[in-house]
């Protein structure tokens, strides 16, 4: 039935030593002429070559041309029967015929507004020529470019160039899903870096005319990624150039492509007028991401699709750190932690769980998930936390040394671990291999002194995973004083039985136990504990993230509450006063404190304690509580609202940002009572796009933003990006009851380019994100929703499969909405001709 198992893995029976690629670029018909030096490895072997939408020319084995009984052309490759291979080397030539301009799977080699671009991973690079399209393969690859464009770029060292024409040659083996190739009328935003060996190494940020002063900003991060990466990891870089190219279309965020990282424009060009704080900030991150990937990824890489995380776990976590110290750290945590609980969380829950390393699959682009990325760096998180700083550098020291050039396993990241540090990991490796999330029961006992907790854990089933063993579990504890002095500073427990306790010796008086701290594991900790405790937790706790905890549990505790009908609990008011007043509290932890639980992460909570969610009660809760908040502190948020404004030209770091965010928490929640007249005057006068986008998503979530969204539209048409800020943010915080019938109308406007995958899941994501709007009783917005999916799906199958994912939690609803869910999945699934990405998708959805 067409899936691929972990377990039918085998090497592959040639070697590739040389790969040179020549392409004859032209928008219906381009050649790629390709010439493999392969080694047999296994005597009797057939050659077998993926490839697919490509038009064989001709091909021949050491210049001898094969004849038709040579081979086996198939839909998806190339076989070569082993009687006409040599036993010795030997060459293998072919030459194939691709169209780039009709390409709208952006999969391979494709046209973006007149420009070349290539995506090869995963398994793209079959679409450009016959290849052992595979991660285990790996070879250097010298490239020849021929097209009239000024600037033709591939991977690795420019070699020569005229007009016309251009020569690379990365002389570092990588597999074939790293390969990339851009030519287009494109100007540099050039700089350059010294690496900490005095290697100079050039560096550029290619764009389209027009945009190269929205370049800035990725180039300071880029040479912050390059230095860091050398002092935090011992690493670096190792050619001469190191491109960077913003594509307007483009499925994915960014690609680590060898020497020529490849970016969605919106993950690069940045300007105070139309990105805000948060939009620098994740460029910042997926900039350091794409780079750190030179190691973790392209020198050391995955021997086989299912050990993405390999790559990518270790990659986030990378990405993680960095910004932890660019920025500040709790409040990276703490974001971390939301985004993984509010995605990752949600689809262990439901019928898409899968273990960061999955062993099977039918269409690897679906993996490409939050699980494989976040939770792999949570597990990598916590591999740090059980050995120690010293014990993590250690271990990547050997990774390094062990396995440079490699294609690696997670079997092998974990052995580096053991050697290094003498543990055995083999209970820790089902973090690796089983899905779910654990969660982790404690109850407290206090006598004599003694503090002992235990805990009981439990992994719920999981599509094709129904037992699941006790994991190995880091548990960071801390203990407080009733005056919330530290009597017990942080210490790690390490969990391994099903049940287990620990206690603690010698304390006078009862202490309050902080349990997570730093959010030390990836797991639902159900903890039975009062408000009073809570309060007492976010006014003391030392470990930041704890503290931020208690005052996200009192909110969702209180929230969950009143959308069964109470009333705002005036504890959690209450304790919010002085988190508010304190200034020595940073602004960005505070702005957090404001951030009440998402709606969708509501659903989850009640769906886990056994309720049925009903998204309108939910949403009615929020907005109630908004408005509770304002109400008690009014004077606080208005003197708060004053003081954050941050005078002087805009600058995106940490401690401007922090001020602004906190500012703009503050301003949403006085919309509830001012019926937005300060967002309408912020909006009038700002300066900078975090001000006016907070601004204007104020008065969208109050249904009173006409004039607003107008002139947005007016000012900001002709700016893609900020165009995308623009349909999405309409849907996502609109009133409820207007957003699938606004979808429908943006659908019609003439700047929804469907086609393009950033303005897809602007207004797809924008309608899906508002929870009780995209799950409105009527099926209105799965209707809609599922219309788009189908339309995309044989233009884009790859963002169809992606954006499916909307209907992932469909199974926590009402009988009513789950059958209007079911019948738009089978709906989908009965369309001719789906894509295997999104049958698998709805097959899976449908459980
Ligand atoms: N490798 C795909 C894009 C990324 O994770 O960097
Ligand atoms: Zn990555």
């Amino acid at each position: 039935d067409g899936t691929i198992r972990l377990a039918d893995y085998r090497p592959y029976p040639f070697e590739v030593t040389q790969v040179a690629l020549l392409f004859r670029l032209a928008p219906g018909a381009t050649r790629v002429r390709a010439r493999l030096d392969l080694v047999p490895r296994q005597p009797g072997a057939p050659l077998r070559l993926d490839g697919e939408e490509l038009r064989l020319i001709s091909a021949a084995i050491d210049g001898e041309a094969l004849g038709g009984n040579d081979y086996l052309l198939t839909e998806t490759g190339l076989t070569i029967h082993a009687a006409a291979l040599p036993e010795a080397p030997f060459t293998l030539e072919t030459e194939v015929e691709i169209a780039p301009e009709a390409n709208t799977a952006l999969e391979g080699l494709y046209m973006s507004k007149g420009m070349y671009c290539t995506q090869c991973e995963a398994e793209g690079f079959r679409k450009i020529t016959f290849y052992p399209d595979r991660p285990d393969v790996m070879a250097p690859f010298q490239v020849r470019i021929e097209g009239d464009l000024p600037v033709l770029l591939s991977n690795g060292n420019p070699v020569a160039q005229g007009p016309g024409w251009a020569e690379w040659h990365d002389p570092w083996p990588k597999p074939a899903y790293l390969f990339a190739l851009v030519a287009g009328d494109l100007v540099a935003h050039p700089g350059s870096f010294t690496t900490a060996s005095g290697r100079e190494v050039t560096l550029n940020i290619w764009v389209r005319p027009g945009d190269e002063d929205r370049c800035g900003f990725a180039m300071e991060a880029l040479k912050r990624s390059m230095r860091w990466d050398e002092t935090a990891y011992g690493r670096e870089y190792d050619l001469d150039i190191f491109n960077i190219v913003a594509v307007d279309d483009f499925n994915m965020g960014a690609m680590e492509n060898k020497g020529l990282n490849i970016f969605n424009s919106k993950w690069v060009l940045a300007s105070p007028e139309t990105a805000t704080d948060s939009d620098f900030e994740r460029i910042e991150a997926i900039i350091a991401h794409e780079y750190f990937h030179n190691w973790t990824g392209n020198r050391i890489t995955c021997r086989d699709w299912f050990q993405l995380c390999l790559k990518e776990g270790l990659t986030v976590f990378r990405d993680q750190s960095f910004t932890a110290e660019m920025r500040l750290g709790p409040v990276k945590r703490i974001e971390d932690v939301i985004l993984l609980r509010a995605r990752q969380f949600r689809e262990d829950q439901g019928p898409l769980a899968h273990p960061p390393r999955p062993d099977h699959y039918k269409e690897i682009n679906n993996f490409y998930t939050v699980t494989v990325y976040e939770k792999g760096a949570e597990i990598v998180g916590m591999l740090k936390r059980l050995v120690g700083d010293a014990g993590y550098r250690a271990a990547l020291d050997l990774y390094f040394d062990r396995h440079d050039g490699q294609a690696c396993t997670i079997e092998d990241w974990l052995k580096v671990f053991e050697d290094a540090s003498g543990r055995d990991l083999a209970q820790f490796k089902h973090w690796y291999v089983e899905a779910g999330t654990p969660r982790l029961r404690v109850s407290e006992d206090w006598a004599e002194e003694r503090l002992t907790l235990t805990f009981e854990q439990s992994t719920p089933p999981s599509p094709g995973q129904m037992e699941k063993a006790p994991r190995h579990i880091p548990i960071a504890v801390g203990l407080l004083s009733p005056n919330g002095d530290e009597v017990v500073p942080t210490t790690v427990l390490e969990m391994t039985e099903a049940r287990q306790s620990f206690c603690f010796e010698g304390l006078a008086t009862r202490p309050v136990a902080s349990i997570l701290r730093d959010f030390s594991a990836p797991v639902i900790l159900e903890r039975a504990q009062n408000g009073a405790e809570r309060a007492f937790l976010l006014a003391h706790d030392t470990d930041p993230f704890n503290r931020w905890e208690a005052g996200n549990a009192l909110a969702r505790a209180c929230l969950m509450e009143m959308a069964e009908g109470a009333g705002p609990d005036g504890a959690y008011l209450d304790a919010l006063g002085p988190v508010l007043a304190d200034a020595a509290l940073d602004p960005a932890f505070r702005a957090l404190c404001l951030r009440l639980p998402s709606e969708d992460e509501l659903a989850q909570a009640l769906h886990a304690a056994g309720k049925i969610p009903d998204p309108d009660a939910i949403h009615a809760a929020r907005a109630a509580l908004m408005r509770a908040i304002a109400q008690r502190h009014e004077a606080a948020l208005s003197e708060i609202y004053a003081a954050m404004a941050v005078p002087g030209p805009y600058q995106p770091d940490a401690e401007p940002a922090g001020r602004r965010a906190l500012r703009l928490a503050a301003l949403a929640l006085l919309s509830k009572l001012d019926g937005g007249a300060r967002a309408r005057a912020l909006f009038a006068e700002a300066q900078n796009m975090t001000e006016s986008f907070g601004a204007l998503s104020a008065l969208i979530a109050l249904g009173a933003a006409e004039a607003e969204t107008a002139a947005f539209r007016t000012r900001w048409q002709g700016d893609r990006l900020v165009m995308d800020k623009w349909f999405m943010a309409q849907l996502a915080y609109c009133p409820p009851g207007l957003a699938a019938g606004l979808a429908r109308d943006l659908a019609e406007d003439p700047l929804f380019d469907w086609k393009n995958p950033n303005r897809f899941r602007a207004l797809m994501g924008g309608l899906s994100a508002n929870h009780a709007g995209f799950h409105d009783r009527s099926g209105a917005g799965y209707q809609f929703y599922a219309d788009w999916l189908i339309r995309l799906d044989p233009v884009n199958p790859q963002t169809a499969a992606r954006m499916s994912t909307a209907f992932e939690t469909w199974r926590r609803f009402d009988p009513g909405r789950q059958a209007l869910v079911r019948d738009e999945l089978d709906r989908i699934a009965a369309t001719t001709g789906l894509s295997r990405d999104l049958s698998e998708m709805v097959q899976r959805l449908r459980g």
